[in-house]
């Protein structure tokens, strides 16, 4: 059956951009530091902990994992209530330090939009990360003005199960009032695509060092990153496709 393409859906942290290892991982330590906590996040273990989707349910993860024995400070009426309080520093370290240096956008991210904005393809973001994590990539890293590029930024705690769950991509379909077979997302992890699958929704895989061993079976296809005219990506998985660097034409291709 053939569909018309008629949104571009983007998931955010390793997608855009590499932003967990340089970019949240760093900010996680630095509020950990504000807080008086011996913890530090290296670049291994941070590997280890991104299974968890969402940067509460990650530290509440690290907590029980590797500080059993750590109760929150009395001010605090629960666990929680602490979690979600060393969060917001930690997202305000993280949006200073894309302020401060933005992390750029990996290869075919802007020329992509910008195709598909000047071609009437809507475009939408569906994200794990915190609403203003994700628009601080977005305005410093892609434009200023970039919020207004997007149908939809669908982010955090607006749905009740993050990835893996589909729910973020339900989201996003129903305030776009598209069907599943309309869209495409963009994805660079084995959580983002089961997301992406179970929603029912054709994705390409772009990866990342932190995720270029997952399994991506159910990917339309693997790439390293989306291409540039200068660059060709290299396709690791999937169907293969013939051209060096995705564009409008070949993902009309791919909906037929
Ligand atoms: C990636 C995530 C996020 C970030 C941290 O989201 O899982 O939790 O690592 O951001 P995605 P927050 O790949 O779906 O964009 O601390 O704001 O949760
Ligand atoms: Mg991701």
């Amino acid at each position: 059956m053939k569909s018309q393409l008629k949104a571009l859906i983007f998931d955010v942290d390793g997608t855009l951009a590499e932003t967990e290892r340089d970019g949240h991982r760093v900010a996680f330590n630095q509020a950990f530091l504000y807080a008086q906590l011996n913890w530090d996040w290296d670049v291994d273990l941070y590997g280890e902990l991104l299974e968890v989707a969402g940067g509460k349910e990650r530290i509440k993860c690290y907590i029980e994992t590797y500080q059993s024995n750590f109760h929150q400070p009395n001010h605090f009426a629960s666990l929680e209530q602490f979690i979600a309080h060393l969060h917001q520093s930690k997202t305000k370290y993280y949006t200073q330090l894309l302020a401060d240096q933005p992390i750029v956008l990996r290869p075919g991210i802007k020329r992509l939009m910008t195709e598909a904005r000047n071609h009437q393809i809507k475009l939408a973001i569906a994200t794990t990360a915190a609403y203003p994590n994700a628009i601080a990539l977005l305005e410093n890293s892609l434009d200023p003005e970039a919020i207004s590029w997007f149908e939809i930024i669908a982010a955090g705690d607006i749905v009740k199960h993050k990835k893996p769950a589909p729910d973020i991509y339900l989201y996003v379909l129903e305030k776009m009032g598209l069907l599943p077979e309309e869209c495409i997302v963009f994805e660079d992890s084995q959580q983002g695509l089961m997301a992406s699958t179970q929603a029912g929704i054709k994705t390409i895989v772009t990866v990342n060092d932190y995720t270029k061993n997952q399994n991506f079976a159910e990917a339309y296809c693997v790439l390293n990153h989306l291409g540039e005219d200068d660059q060709p990506y290299v396709n690791l998985g999937g169907q293969k496709l013939e051209n060096t660097y995705i564009n409008l034409d070949i993902l009309h291709q791919i909906m037929h």
